[in-house]
């Protein structure tokens, strides 16, 4: 498949898509949300591939945020149908039934940010920078970012990295939960080495069941505990009418490595 604004690598059973702006720092305009759409699209439907790792083209950025010089001019109209258009698509990874990774190299800013924390798991190099610095821009973050920050971090760390706009390190962004891990590596390709012990172990589950666990985590944010309790016995006895429920624990009880076909 070929995108104008990204590459997409797929390997085994995981593939890498590369946001590739780097003369603008990967920054996300109409045609990267076009393209971005099209490919997780089009990888929701790819049986082979269990799990996506997204990273941004060169050194300097995942993404150093929205277009600026694209958004300078538009109306209210045409911004809220930009703010919508990103959203949903940030939003079609947060539904999909794969589990998506951010490898953040350098900046992830404003919708850069939004985007990585859209993702499930967001893995971070020592040179990775952070924030949402929309308001120094006179605007607020409109991929989500006001939303999932909170739900991440707490409403007051939140607010405060909103209200200021300033930019944190790895280790920080550690400290705060906004990452699950830093590694003291100053390299892309040493960062997508360690992100790969994590995707070659998702790729070894059983592909109903993870994508049943994130269905389950992501609508329990929003639902009472008990209802959240309800949702996770259901989909717990649902998961016994799959083969992949039996090859996992007819393997175990064989002695053998299960083999999962994702139904
Ligand atoms: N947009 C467009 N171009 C960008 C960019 C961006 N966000 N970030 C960097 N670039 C471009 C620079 O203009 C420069 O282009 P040339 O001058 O070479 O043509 C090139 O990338 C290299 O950048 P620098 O020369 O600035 O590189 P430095 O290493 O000196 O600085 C930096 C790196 C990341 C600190 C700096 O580039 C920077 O501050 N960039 C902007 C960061 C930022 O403010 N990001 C947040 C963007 S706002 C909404 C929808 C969405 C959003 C909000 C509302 N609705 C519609 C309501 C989201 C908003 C955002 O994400």
């Amino acid at each position: 498949m070929h995108f104008e604004h990204l590459i997409l690598h797929k390997e085994t059973k995981s593939a890498t898509i590369v946001l590739n702006r780097p003369k603008a720092l990967n920054a996300i305009h109409e045609g990267l949300l076009h393209d971005l759409k099209t490919v997780v699209a089009y990888l929701e439907k790819a049986s082979d591939i269990l799990v996506v790792v997204i990273r941004g083209q060169g050194e300097k950025a995942f993404a150093a945020g929205a277009d600026i010089a694209a958004m300078c001019d538009m109306n209210s109209k045409q911004a809220e149908a930009f703010s919508k258009h990103g959203g949903d698509v940030f939003t079609s990874i947060e539904h999909s039934k794969k589990p998506y990774i951010a490898a953040v190299h350098g900046f992830a800013l404003g919708g850069g940010c939004e985007l990585a924390m859209a993702c499930d798991l967001i893995y971070a190099s020592k040179t990775a920078r952070f924030g949402l610095p929309e308001v120094t821009l006179g605007v607020i973050p409109g991929f989500g970012g006001t939303q999932r920050l909170m739900r991440r971090i707490g409403i007051a760390q939140a607010k405060e990295l909103i209200y200021t706009g300033k930019t944190i390190k790895a280790d920080e962004a550690f400290s705060l939960r906004l990452v699950n891990q830093w590694f003291d590596v100053d390299t892309c390709e040493a960062l997508m080495e360690k992100v790969t012990t994590t995707t070659e172990m998702i790729c070894k589950a059983g592909p109903c069941a993870i994508a049943q666990a994130k269905q389950v985590i992501h609508q329990g944010q929003s639902v009472s505990l008990e209802q959240g309790m309800a949702l996770e016995q259901n989909r717990f006895g649902a998961l016994f009418d799959t083969h992949d429920l039996k090859e996992g624990m007819t393997a175990f009880l064989n002695k053998k490595t299960a083999q999962f076909h994702g139904k």
